[in-house]
This record gives structure tokens, C-alpha cells and sequence, in this order.
């Protein structure tokens, strides 16, 4: 009889590992398989009136498109005042002399508990006011280029043998490893400047709120953040706007001409951020996907059920809720876009980077042009997708270039020919 038991248990464990594994995701790459959908409007307010002027847009309608995303999607950032200690690390001449790199440690304190962050910034010598192009970085700021002066991190990294991670901690084998992603000779020679954070520096990649920065901010006797509080892409677009702070106070810095920047999570992180905090003059977004720009609706690639089971500290839990569910959602990406308006706003795509769904991110960035009217300024003119390298728009910029989910050169030459446009540098 015992064993009768043994074997029926054991048979109702495989039939649910059988279940289990014939549910797992299967992503959807055809267009013909999109659910249809409504995408809330952007010029319509919750009470339902139209929004036509730019103060309707300001007062009304902009801050209850951020106060939805940070209920629903990515938590709220508190706003509570901490300390920071600066600390130069280190200052040296790079590039032949044709630049200057500086390291400083931020280290922000609140209720006895800290976190530091180090900033680099290289900035062109003999330029005065440089803007500069700032995004964080997956493994260290040794690793965008090989120059024994960077600090190399001391914060947990993604374990990564390639790159000289050894047990979640970077080594001098990581230094220059993502060089190609961050191309600072051409940076410099265009005359922009480029600061960069690690960002596990500001929260690990993982799921655990007491490493990072959410527990400065915990009320006594809290150990998570509750369900509307901030995920990991909200701390991340805390510490860009931290870099802001910083970056105003550098006097070689043209505090009107930051331009934020991210690739794929920190694309997520950058539009967020650029979103929230007007002081960034210009927003970047690379294959920055589900949660970045793509449209939740379309359900291709990447989805909200998906990431949120994969990723569940990155948003807040109230996402949750919108897995396979996102037509409730109150917003949808193309809100997130619009809210950079009217400062420039570019998003590209790679072509084979399917799990993006570059024509979900197009389709949002066209979408946002709507705010952009509002201000007199130019979206993107079709709702047809561009050609491939074919970079296109006015004030909200857009290419999809060929290849992988990665970031380029050809990237790169866009963005700096986009903000070169925008900046009168041309
Ligand atoms: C993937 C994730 C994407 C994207 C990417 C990245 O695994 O599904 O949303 O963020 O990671 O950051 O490289």
C-alpha cells in the first residue's frame, strides 16, 4: 500500500514537471499572430478630456503618464534626501594627450547604510563646456576601454568567463573587454565627452533588495520594496540622474547638453530615466525592448509574462499583474517615449534582434511623435519602418541597422549625428 503511494506521488510529479515544461515560453515572431489591440492615447486624459496645448500637456497629462509608470511599471523612486562624499580616484591624460579621464567615488549615504558608485568621465582637452553622452555600463568601467588607470570594480558582476569574471567579481583580464561598445577615440574626436557608471554599483542584477540602493530608502523594519516601490530599473535611473547631479557640478561640462544613453536593460533604464528627469537634454535608447521602448500589446518577442517571470526584481510587482494581461495596463511604451518631449528622443533597433521586436519599438517611437506636435516639432513621419541603415526622424530620431542585439559603431555615428543636429554643431 506504501509503495502503491510512493509510485502515484512519483507519477504526479513527472505529469507536472511534463506540464510545466510543455508551458514553457514560446515567443512569438509573426506579425499575423499579434493580439489585436488599442494602445491608450497619449493626448487623452484619465478624466477624458483632450489634451491640445503644451500647458495641458505639462500640467495635466504629463504627470499622470509618470505617475502611471511608476505605480504600474517600475516602481516609484523615493525622494527622500541622502548624503554624498565625492572622492577623486584618479585623473590622467589619455589618447595622447587628446583627452583627460577622471574617476571619482560618489558614496551616498541614509540611516547609517551606504553605496558607492564610481563615475568616469573622459572628457576632449582644450574644449570648454563639452556635452557629454552618459550611460552605464554591464561589467565595469574598466572594461569600455584598456587603461590601467580605471578602477576595477569591486561590485558583484554577471558571471562571465569570456570577460574575466571569476566568481561574480571582475579581474584584470575584464579590462577593455567591451571596448568595441564604447568607441571614446571617436567620442572624442567628434568633441563630446562620455561618463560612465557600472551598473551594479548603484543595485546588483539580481533578486535581492539588501545590496543596493533600495535599502538607504527602507522604512524601519522593511526588507523589500512594497509593491508600487521602486525595481532595479528604477535604482539604475536614480543613479543616472545621480551622474547628473555630478555631471552639473563639473565645470568642463555643458550641464545643458547631457544626453543619456543605454543599450538593451539599460536602454530600459536610460528611457526611464530620461523620462523622469528633464535636466537630460537628449535620450538614447538601444534595442531596449520589453519594459524599454517596444510596445507590451504586440506581444512579439519578449513579453510581459516573460520578463517579469525571467526578471522580476527589474519592475515593480505591481507589473505583475499585466502578464498576459497588458491590455489593462494603463500605459503602454509609446507614453514612456512621448514623456522625453519635447527634448530629442532616438531610439534604434537591430534587425535580427527579433526578441526586441524592433517594429514594436519603431511603431512606439512613431506613436510619441504625438507629444512632439503639441511643441510644433516633427515625430517621425511614416508609420512605415525605414530601411535598414537608414537612419530617420527629426525630433524623435530612429534607425534599425543590421545585425545582433548589440551596440555598434554605426549606432554610435547616428546618435552623434542626431545630437550634432539638435546641439547647432553641424
Ligand atoms: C535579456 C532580456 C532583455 C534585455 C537583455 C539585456 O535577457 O530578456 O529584456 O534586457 O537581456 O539586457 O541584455
Amino acid at each position: 500500500m506504501r509503495n502503491l503511494k510512493t509510485y502515484f506521488i512519483a507519477v504526479c510529479c513527472l505529469l507536472l514537471s511534463i506540464a510545466a515544461f510543455a508551458q514553457e515560453f514560446v515567443p512569438n515572431y509573426e506579425e499575423s499572430k499579434i493580439p489585436a489591440y488599442a494602445l491608450p492615447e497619449i493626448l487623452v486624459s484619465k478624466e477624458g478630456q483632450s489634451i491640445t496645448s503644451v500647458d495641458q500637456w505639462e500640467t495635466i497629462r504629463r504627470p499622470e503618464i509618470v505617475t502611471d509608470f511608476e505605480t504600474y511599471v517600475y516602481g516609484r523612486i523615493p525622494k527622500e534626501k541622502f548624503e554624498v562624499q565625492k572622492e577623486v580616484l584618479i585623473e590622467a591624460d589619455i589618447l595622447g594627450g587628446k583627452a583627460h579621464l577622471k574617476e571619482t567615488k560618489l558614496t551616498f549615504s541614509r540611516q547609517g547604510r551606504q553605496i558607492s558608485m564610481n563615475i568616469l568621465l573622459i572628457l576632449p582637452k582644450k574644449i570648454d563646456k563639452v556635452p557629454v553622452f552618459v550611460g552605464l555600463n554591464f561589467y565595469g568601467n574598466q572594461t569600455i576601454l584598456d587603461d590601467p588607470a580605471i578602477a576595477i570594480t569591486e561590485s558583484w558582476t554577471m558571471q562571465n568567463d569570456h570577460f574575466g569574471i571569476v566568481n561574480h567579481k571582475a579581474t584584470a583580464a575584464s579590462r577593455g573587454v567591451r571596448h568595441y561598445r564604447w568607441p571614446v577615440g571617436q567620442i572624442i574626436a567628434r568633441g563630446y565627452g562620455l561618463a560612465t557608471i557600472y551598473y551594479g554599483d548603484i543595485d546588483p542584477d539580481k533578486d535581492d533588495f539588501t545590496d543596493g540602493v533600495h535599502a538607504l530608502f527602507y522604512q524601519p523594519g522593511q526588507i523589500r520594496p512594497d509593491k508600487d516601490e521602486w525595481g532595479a530599473i528604477s535604482a539604475w535611473a536614480w543613479g543616472l540622474s545621480r551622474s547628473m547631479d555630478f555631471l552639473e557640478q563639473e565645470p568642463a561640462v555643458d550641464a545643458s547638453g547631457v544626453l543619456v544613453m543605454g543599450h538593451s536593460r539599460l536602454g530600459k533604464a536610460a528611457l526611464w530615466a530620461g523620462a523622469r528627469d528633464q535636466r537630460f537634454a537628449m535620450v538614447i535608447s538601444n534595442d531596449s525592448g520589453c519594459g524599454g521602448a517596444a510596445l507590451s500589446r504586440r506581444k512579439y518577442g519578449e513579453t510581459v509574462g516573460r520578463i517579469t517571470t525571467s526578471f522580476p526584481h527589474w519592475f515593480s510587482d505591481n507589473f505583475d499583474q499585466y502578464a498576459n494581461n497588458e491590455d489593462a495596463l494603463p500605459v503602454d511604451q509609446h507614453m514612456l517615449v512621448a514623456l522625453v518631449a519635447p527634448r530629442p528622443v532616438y531610439v534604434a533597433s537591430a534587425k535580427d534582434d527579433l526578441w526586441a521586436d524592433p517594429k514594436g519599438e519603431y511603431l512606439s517611437a512613431y506613436r510619441a511623435g504625438e507629444a512632439y506636435r503639441l511643441y510644433n516639432l516633427k515625430g517621425l513621419a511614416s508609420e512605415t519602418m525605414p530601411e535598414v541603415n537608414h537612419p530617420v526622424g527629426a525630433s524623435v530620431g530612429y534607425h534599425m541597422r543590421t545585425g545582433v542585439h548589440d551596440v555598434t559603431d554605426f549606432d554610435w555615428n547616428a546618435w552623434m549625428d542626431f545630437a550634432d543636429r539638435h546641439l547647432g554643431r553641424e
